[in-house]
């Protein structure tokens, strides 16, 4: 079996030692052009030329959740694309999100400003139930992140393409299910994947649903926000502020206003990272399991885009 490497900003050394350590069997090598028909290929922002020499691929793993930017190449046809499932990534996204609702609930920047002029001073307890979380994406990591939201006994609100249930979470689905979702939402956190149907979402009809005294973290793809919107939003004080992961240019540019907003706080795409052996583990076992002749799950439907 021939696995080949085709993946732009990740060191391939580390990974063609180990996959060759997991799969003695297979002859395992980074893409060159011009490289024979591989059987398996691990990607990740690869060139259209890959796509264009690899027509034969039993499968194609993407080293991350999000699928938009490989679905914006031509890939062969019937070639299943299958993308990374939670790997260590769940958990990782629940306690970022965790930690910047609870830092807004809880005015913990506030706290910090006064510590820092020598100031000892009270802020009066807010009410959780005035703080209502809604998650857009039910997915791997919406799933946990609204599961770790509950156990924090915020309300929490989850809505997703098709319908589900989830326990602690009051759900809602489709393009009609939107607007009582946002209605009953105050904190909004993004988990969809970046598809024609979610690209600009966050914008500033979005924002307007939400309850007054809003707050906004995008951590799923910098293009489903519109900027400006939600700058303009936070002047206008319909939103307090925002917590990005993501962003519409990476790196986020120097001198973006974003960096030097008070009511913005930023990491650099940095929420759940993709960590070596999980992932690893996971594409091996799928690997294994497609040589079996067993079903994957985490198989992309390039319809609908994710
Ligand atoms: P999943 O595919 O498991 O979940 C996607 C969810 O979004 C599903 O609940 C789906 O609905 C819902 N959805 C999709 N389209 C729509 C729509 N048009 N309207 C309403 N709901 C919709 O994805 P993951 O949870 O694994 O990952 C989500 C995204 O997080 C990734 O695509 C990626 O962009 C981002 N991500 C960001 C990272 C970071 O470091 N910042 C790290 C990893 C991922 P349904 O349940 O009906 O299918
Ligand atoms: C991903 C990401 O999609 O890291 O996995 O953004």
């Amino acid at each position: 079996m021939k696995i080949t490497f085709c993946c732009t900003d990740i060191k391939p050394g580390p990974w063609i030692e180990d996959l060759r350590a997991a799969l003695p069997d297979a002859e395992v090598s980074v893409w060159q052009p011009g490289d024979p028909q591989a059987d398996y290929a691990l990607v990740w922002a690869p060139p259209q030329q890959f796509m264009d020499e690899q027509p034969g691929l039993k499968a194609m793993f993407n080293m991350g959740a999000g699928v938009d930017g490989l679905l914006r190449l031509k890939l062969p046809a019937g070639v299943p694309v299958v993308r990374i499932e939670d790997a260590g990534m769940a958990v990782q996204m629940a306690e970022y999100v965790c930690h910047a609702v609870i830092r807004h609930f809880r005015e913990l920047d506030v706290y910090e400003e006064d510590m820092a002029r020598g100031a000892w001073t009270f802020r009066k307890p807010r009410v959780r139930s005035d703080f209502p979380v809604g998650v857009m994406g039910l997915g791997v990591l919406g799933q946990r992140v609204a599961q770790a939201l509950a156990h924090f006994e915020f309300p929490v609100h989850g809505w997703s393409r098709s319908p589900r249930q989830q326990g602690g979470v009051t759900t809602y689905s489709g393009a009609q299910g939107l607007e009582e979702f946002l209605g009953a939402s105050r904190v909004l956190v993004n988990l969809l994947p970046l598809t024609d149907e979610t690209r600009d979402i966050l914008n500033a009809r979005t924002f307007s649903q939400l309850q007054a005294g809003a707050y906004v973290i995008n951590v799923a793809r910098g293009a489903h926000l519109v900027e400006q919107d939600l700058l303009d939003q936070i002047d206008a004080g319909h939103v307090a502020g925002a917590t990005l992961d993501v962003f519409r240019t990476e790196p986020l540019p120097a001198d973006h206003a974003f960096r030097r907003h008070p009511r913005i706080r930023l990491t650099p795409h940095a929420s759940a990272r993709t960590l070596h052996h999980d992932c690893l583990a996971q594409i091996t076992g799928k690997i294994a399991a497609l040589e079996r002749g067993e079903a994957l799950t985490g198989v992309v439907e390039g319809a609908r885009g994710y």
